[in-house]
Order: structure tokens, then C-alpha cells, then sequence
């Protein structure tokens, strides 16, 4: 079965340039029988829409026209940090009791030997607890407005973001990161685990072997940033 994954869209931002992609992740989606989205498609600190109910409205509206083009497919959606929110997670509930063909994740989902998650669990030192309690901040997060996005958008800002993500994940130690909060929660390699696809770092990065597990990210839609819609193969026929 071959799954499709994508991340880190960063919708209602600004600066991101998923627009553009649309097309492209709907050729994937065509390509898979299930869609992984694997959080942070939605931006509440930097959304356009001034309101976190407003931000979850739009990401309501924008997940059911997904869903509606493509009836046939199964949806998993993983939460992130940046969308983890609770005027979201609210209307998820609702979103699922309506359309059977979604299904809400907070921090992973695992195929077979495939475990999809979002990767904040790659920031330094993240163990399970640390994750959970960083993420209840994702709901004090209030949408800074059009001048800080633009602001956000300027090329000072830009370079910097580019460097930082660089310097702050350096793919081993993501890597390495990642195997330790999996091994935590009970999904490293002992479990079985050989792929593991992640976004978060905004880092495209496809085959990275680290301990005999691989490693890939979609990186981000934005300017100066490697994106990719990833298919991932399972050997499972159905989930
Ligand atoms: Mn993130």
C-alpha cells in the first residue's frame, strides 16, 4: 500500500508558499490509497485569520475540500506544534464523526514497520513529558497579524530561519532524537521500526539511514526551502 505524507504547509502563514503545491499533492494523493498529514499543515501563531476559531475554521473548510476531492482515500492527521490547538482539536472531533474517512492522531501513527509523526520530538532534549506539556503551549498561541508576518516574511528573518534550521538540526542528531523519544514510547527499531517519516525541521531529506532506520522529511513550502510530497511503500495491503 502506498501511503502519501506531508507536513509543515504552514496554511494562513504568510510566508508559506503551499499554493503552489496543491496540484502536486493532489497527483500524490491520486498515487496512494492513504494520506498521512503529519501536522503543522495549519500555522496558528502566524495566521492571517486574526483568530484562533477563525484559523480553526479555515482548517476545517480546507480539510473537508481535501477530503471531498478525494472521497475514495483514507485521511490521518497527525497534530503539530504549530496546529495543535484546542479550538482545532474541537472541531476535528466533529470533522471525524462527519467524514469516517478521517482519522485524528495527536503525535504518531505506525504501518507495519512505518511510523509517521510529526518531530517535535527532535527538539533537544524532548522526552515524552517534554512534548506533551510544549505542545498545551500551542494553545496560548495568538495569531500575531499582518505586520509581524510581514515582518516574519523579510529576508533578515528568512536567512535566519534558513541557518537555524540548519544549526538546530543537524540530521543525525535528529536522527538520534527521533530513535530516543520512538524507543521511549515503545516504537523504536527493537519494535520493529525500520522508516520513519517526520516533518518539523523543515529539512527535506529523503533515505537518511541513521542505526538502519530511514529517515524522511517533506521539508516546508516556503522561499529558499526544499519541499516534496513524499509516497511512502508499505508492504501492508490495508490498514
Ligand atoms: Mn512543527
Amino acid at each position: 500500500m502506498k501511503i502519501c505524507f506531508v507536513s509543515d504547509l504552514h496554511l494562513f502563514s504568510q510566508r508559506t508558499l503551499a499554493e503552489q503545491w496543491m496540484p502536486l499533492l493532489h497527483e500524490r494523493i491520486r498515487e496512494s490509497s492513504l494520506v498521512v498529514l503529519g501536522g503543522d499543515l495549519f500555522d496558528f501563531k502566524w495566521s492571517i485569520h486574526g483568530s484562533a476559531e477563525a484559523t480553526a475554521e479555515a482548517a476545517t473548510r480546507w480539510l473537508r475540500a481535501l477530503m471531498s476531492a478525494h472521497p475514495a482515500h483514507s485521511f490521518v492527521l497527525l497534530l503539530g506544534n504549530h496546529d495543535d490547538h484546542p479550538a482545532l482539536r474541537e472541531r476535528l472531533v466533529l470533522l471525524s464523526e462527519e467524514a469516517p474517512q478521517l482519522r485524528v492522531e495527536t503525535y504518531l501513527f505506525r504501518v507495519a514497520n512505518t511510523v509517521f509523526l510529526h518531530g517535535d520530538s527532535a527538539n533537544p532534549r524532548c522526552t515524552e513529558e517534554k512534548l506533551i506539556r510544549s505542545r498545551s503551549r500551542t494553545a496560548h498561541h495568538r495569531p500575531r497579524g499582518r505586520a509581524m508576518n510581514l515582518l516574519y516574511g523579510g529576508a533578515i528573518r528568512l536567512r535566519l530561519h534558513r541557518a537555524g534550521a540548519s544549526l538546530i538540526f543537524p540530521k543525525r542528531l535528529v536522527a538520534r532524537r527521533l530513535l530516543g523519544y520512538l524507543g521511549e514510547v515503545g516504537q523504536g527499531p527493537e519494535s520493529g521500526t525500520d522508516e520513519v517519516y517526520f516533518g518539523h525541521t523543515h529539512r527535506a531529506l529523503a533515505d537518511y539511514v541513521y542505526r538502519g532506520v530511514r529517515f524522511h522529511n517533506c521539508g516546508a513550502p516556503m522561499r529558499g526551502l526544499k519541499f516534496q510530497v513524499l509516497v511512502a511503500e508499505t508492504d501492508i495491503t490495508s490498514i
